[in-house]
């Protein structure tokens, strides 16, 4: 008898926990993307670290004073009553490996940076708040403290190629990407693949290994094309960076525009089956489930790192991030495929301390320029904004020696494998569209730099820039 009470007892207690739960719990999930070595993986640590040491480390520095300030309320109390790290759970995405990234950070002797990720990982912070007003407070008594859910996903920038490519045919997809292959620098690099396509007849028969083969061939091309000449408009994303599909023969095609038509029992009428295939597959495995779940997107960009690749890295890194950024105007303004719509999307430009104080605004106003340049692109500017950080901050600002009684801001930093701090100075930094006069001379080589060795334990702060108002701008009206 006393079981069944109990049990009676418990099960109301779930009910009363659940509908708690169901009043008080909201769930924000934020995307975090940007093309290969943009610094997703550094920006989460850092800012994982940083949200847990707010609460976790009262007596430490207060390494997120803006976002510290939107989180107070009125009687100057820190809403922010505690950061956890949510179980994993069933889920099926890998976890993203805060401890075991952080730790090879905190490695005292060789602090190193973490390795390049090309699955999508998550992550699930539980941010326990209290109400902003008086009366919200009251409730909380009965209710308990609110709890946002902050989901944060990161995946790889290069499947949002695959966004406009969404929109394309066969036809219109192959003749745009034909026209640039053979354009330098991409003629040269794509050279066996060009090759191989003029040698198809426009009649050929379908055959799984001629699809085959010229997707390797076309693989390769884009390859070549990011290794040597550092492109980033580089498509279908899914051909450089493929995840958890591998290599399936639903990628077993390539651009192609010599054929009549796409008849079937015909090597064009694979090709473009298999283009429509993929389409579908990257709607329902990644834009649906994930994509369009979003509440809110970050974007990180390595600006610099684009820049001194020289023009034409730098121009076709900008026409990628046109491009994505048209896609987002459409859906901030009309929603996603029905999903939820993304309430605002922050273009973030990553490593800031490589330049001094002085210019770092610069790299906001570039990354803008970049981004609006492209046609659509401005769209409605509604629930978009643009940054600058330094997810780990690697520098210090500094004065040269004046020459002829001129000082010149410098950054002290040390060079990844080196011992001593020393002074870099990467020229002046463009403030928006880049005049062609900076083409004219020869460009600052970024080095890789040593990071700081970050003090041991999960939620110990660490320095960075901006990371706080970026908080501020892209989730503070959800808290
Ligand atoms: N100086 C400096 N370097 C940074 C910063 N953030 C990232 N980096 C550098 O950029 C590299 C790439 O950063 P990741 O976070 O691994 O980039 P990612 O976007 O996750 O890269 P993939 O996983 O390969 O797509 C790091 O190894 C560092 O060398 C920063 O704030 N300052
Ligand atoms: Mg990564």
């Amino acid at each position: 008898m006393v079981s069944v009470w109990r049990q009676l007892l418990d099960g109301a207690t779930v009910a009363v926990d659940t509908a708690r739960d169901l009043a008080n719990v909201d769930t924000l999930k934020v995307g975090i993307t940007g093309l290969s070595g943009a610094g997703k993986t550094v920006f989460m640590v850092s800012l994982i670290s940083n949200l847990l040491a707010m609460v976790r480390n009262q007596g430490a520095v207060d390494s997120l004073p803006a976002f510290r300030k939107a989180l107070t309320d009125d009687s100057g109390q820190l809403r922010l009553l505690d950061v956890s790290i949510e179980s994993a759970g069933p889920s099926r995405v890998p976890r993203f490996a805060f401890e075991a990234f952080r730790s090879t950070l905190a490695q005292p002797a060789r602090p190193d940076w973490p390795v390049g990720t090309d699955k999508p990982a998550r992550i699930v912070l539980r941010l326990t708040l209290s109400a902003r007003s008086t009366l919200g407070r009251l409730k909380d008594t009965f209710l308990g403290p609110r709890v946002v859910r902050l989901e944060l996903l990161d995946y790889p920038g290069e499947w949002l190629l695959d966004l406009p490519l969404l929109e394309q045919s066969y036809e219109e997809w192959s003749a745009e990407t034909l026209r640039l292959l053979n354009e330098a620098p991409r003629a040269a690099l794509s050279e066996a693949f060009r090759t191989f396509l003029a040698a198809l007849s426009p009649g050929a028969p379908a055959d799984d290994r001629t699809a085959e083969h010229g997707f390797q061939l076309y693989r390769e091309a884009l390859r070549r094309c990011r290794r040597e000449a550092e492109l980033r408009w580089l498509q279908p994303g899914r051909f450089l960076t493929p995840g958890p599909w591998g290599d399936v023969p639903l990628h077993h095609f390539f651009p192609w525009a010599g054929a009549p038509g796409p008849l079937p029992g015909t090597l064009a009428g694979q090709l473009h089956e298999r283009f429509e295939a993929y389409k579908r597959e990257s709607r329902e495995s990644f834009f649906e489930p994930y994509f369009s779940a979003f509440d809110r997107q970050i974007v990180l960009v390595d600006v610099l790192g684009a820049l001194f690749a020289g023009r034409t890295a730098f121009e076709d890194t900008s026409r990628a991030l046109g491009r994505i950024g048209a896609s987002y105007a459409r859906h901030l303004t009309g929603g996603w495929l029905l999903g939820r719509k993304i309430r605002h999307v922050a273009f973030v430009a990553t490593k800031a301390d490589y330049v001094d104080d002085l210019q770092r605004p610069h790299l906001q106003g570039m990354l803008a320029s970049m981004i609006e340049a492209a046609p659509g692109a401005h769209g409605n500017a509604l629930g978009r904004s643009f940054h600058f950080v330094s997810s780990i901050r690697c520098t210090s600002d500094a004065n040269a020696p004046a020459k002829d009684g001129v000082v010149t801001r410098v950054v002290m930093g040390t060079k990844l494998g080196e011992e001593h701090q020393r002074a870099f100075y990467p020229g002046i930094v463009p403030a928006g569209a880049v005049p062609p006069v900076f083409w004219t001379k020869p460009y600052f080589v970024l080095p890789r730099l040593r990071p700081p060795v970050l003090r041991p334990g999960d939620a110990q702060p660490v320095d960075h820039i901006n990371i706080d108002s970026l908080l501020v701008d892209l989730i503070g009206d959800a808290l």
